[in-house]
């Protein structure tokens, strides 16, 4: 755990009991801090037994010295929670757990990793990479671990953050020795009062970089404009540098596609800014298994291969994933944004079939019939077993050498209609996968 010792007798309030909240506590708690905590929907299991529990009306409004808020909790867009208002008002700051962090003047260096899409694979990638050329690294942030739950490698080790733009909004201290900007397209719009709001928080991570500066950026319109504010030090990301590299292009399939190879041009690049002496980039490549519910490979049967892309929670993130497979049956659909299925629209060419999902399957469907062939399924256990149906029979009738089938769920929606996360939506897919696989492990059986 990291302890911010700056905070000892310090009093605190802890809004939302939630990952970061629930860590920012125990942290907090360790270096000596005074903690209110309050969650509006949940109690946890544990509460630490040290800090008070009491909703804001109760908290000791003139003794506050900050106010840690989690990053799912609005505290200005579309309208700020009561109590970030009432803290602004009060001129108490507003944090994040990485501001706490931050002010904890760590030894390790950190690298921070932000951009609409991928950022959790290139964070997971660079932690990796670097461990396995002998170095202590650890992820933090957005990606699931809680950054005050990680324990500092000491000066010789690397933290690697994955940074929302939730999270850079309240992290005025931000300090990195080096970062990334993957891309920037439209997410999050309401939390961040628009489209300005959203790039804003997302360039900002480009002030945060300490000397010797190097900030990595993607390659569309938005980045290039963050590029151009900082041509001293602003590197490009080119996917070429990959095969420059590499004398073996079999990638993992968890590293397929073209997104991806930005992916690892970019963790290439982070790595130069480390000067990380990687002696066969193949092998640190090929050993990356990829990361749960992105591109997550659970099993293949009958030439038809299941892929979790549950994080696919925008039209953006899902078009990556439609272009990496030939033959996909999509099952697509959720809560949609507000530029509905957006990007994933312009790559149907490779789907066979699409499965539609969630409170708006209906309208989902209505917008994919002139486009491929659909089923309005509501559920995801429904749609997975249809679509492995038509993609096993469609497999026993294909020509040799054509294409193997790929289920992807990849929903482009976000999935609080039907689910509490995206974690929880892929792990009920992986379920489905699992009984649909072991289901025809055992006809086979019954047939030897
Ligand atoms: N809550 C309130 N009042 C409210 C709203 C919420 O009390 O008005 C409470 C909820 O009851 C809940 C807590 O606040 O108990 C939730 O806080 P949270 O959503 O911030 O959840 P954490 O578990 O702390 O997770 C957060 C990040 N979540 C969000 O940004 C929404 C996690 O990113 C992150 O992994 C974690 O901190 C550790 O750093 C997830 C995410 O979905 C993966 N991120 C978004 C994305 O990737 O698109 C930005």
């Amino acid at each position: 755990m990291i302890i911010p010792h700056h905070m000892s007798g310090k009093t605190v309030a802890i809004l939302g009991l939630g990952r970061s909240g629930m860590s920012a506590c125990s942290a907090l708690l360790a270096a000596g801090a005074i903690c209110f905590i309050h969650d509006d929907q949940m109690i946890p299991d544990k509460i630490p037994s040290a800090a008070s529990a009491a909703p804001p009306e109760q908290w000791p409004w003139q003794d506050l010295d900050a106010l840690v808020i989690s990053p799912g909790i609005p505290s200005l867009y579309p309208t700020p929670h009561p109590a970030a208002a009432k803290a602004r008002a009060n001129d108490i700051p507003i944090i994040s757990d990485i501001e706490l962090f931050m002010q904890s003047n760590i030894a390790a260096r950190v690298i921070g990793i932000t951009g609409t899409n991928g950022k959790s694979t290139t964070t997971a990638l660079i932690t990796h990479i670097i461990n396995q050329c002998g170095m202590s690294a650890c992820a933090g942030g957005n990606i699931g671990m809680p950054v005050m739950a990680l324990d500092d490698p000491g000066a010789d080790g690397v933290i690697v953050l994955e940074l929302s733009s939730y999270q850079l909004e309240i992290t005025p201290s931000l300090r990195l020795d080096a970062a990334a900007i993957l891309n920037i397209t439209p997410d999050h719009l309401d939390r961040h009062g628009g489209w300005a709001g959203y790039k804003a928080a997302k360039a900002s991570i480009a002030h945060a970089v300490t000397t010797p500066k190097t900030l990595i950026i993607g390659d569309d319109d938005s980045c290039g404009e963050i590029a151009e504010a900082f041509p001293q030090f602003a590197v490009k990301i080119d996917p070429a540098i990959v095969a420059a590299r590499l004398s073996n292009m079999d990638l993992p399939p968890s590293l397929y596609g073209r997104h991806n190879l930005m992916n690892i041009a970019t963790a290439m690049l982070i790595c130069d800014a480390l000067s990380l002496d990687v002696s066969t980039w193949d092998a640190v490549l090929t050993s990356f298994h990829g990361l749960a519910h992105r591109m997550e490979w659970l099993g293949e049967c009958d030439g038809v291969q299941f892929i979790n892309d549950s994080k696919a929670t925008n039209g953006m993130a899902a078009a990556k994933a439609l272009a990496s497979y030939p033959m996909i049956y999509w099952i697509v659909g959720g809560q949609m944004k507000d530029d509905s299925l957006g990007e994933a629209m312009q790559v149907l060419d490779h789907v066979r079939y699409a499965f539609t999902i969630g409170e708006q399957a209906e309208a989902c469907a209505t917008m994919l019939t002139p486009h491929v062939s659909v089923e309005t399924c509501h559920s995801i256990e429904k749609a997975t077993r249809s679509a492995f149906a038509i993609a096993q029979k469609d497999q026993l009738a294909k020509s040799a050498g054509a294409d193997s089938a790929t289920i992807l769920l990849s929903p482009a929606a976000a999935s609080f209609d039907q689910f509490n996360n995206f974690e929880h939506r892929g792990n009920v897919f992986r379920q489905v996968v699992n009984s649909i696989l072991g289901e025809t492990k055992s006809v086979e059986l019954a047939h030897v």
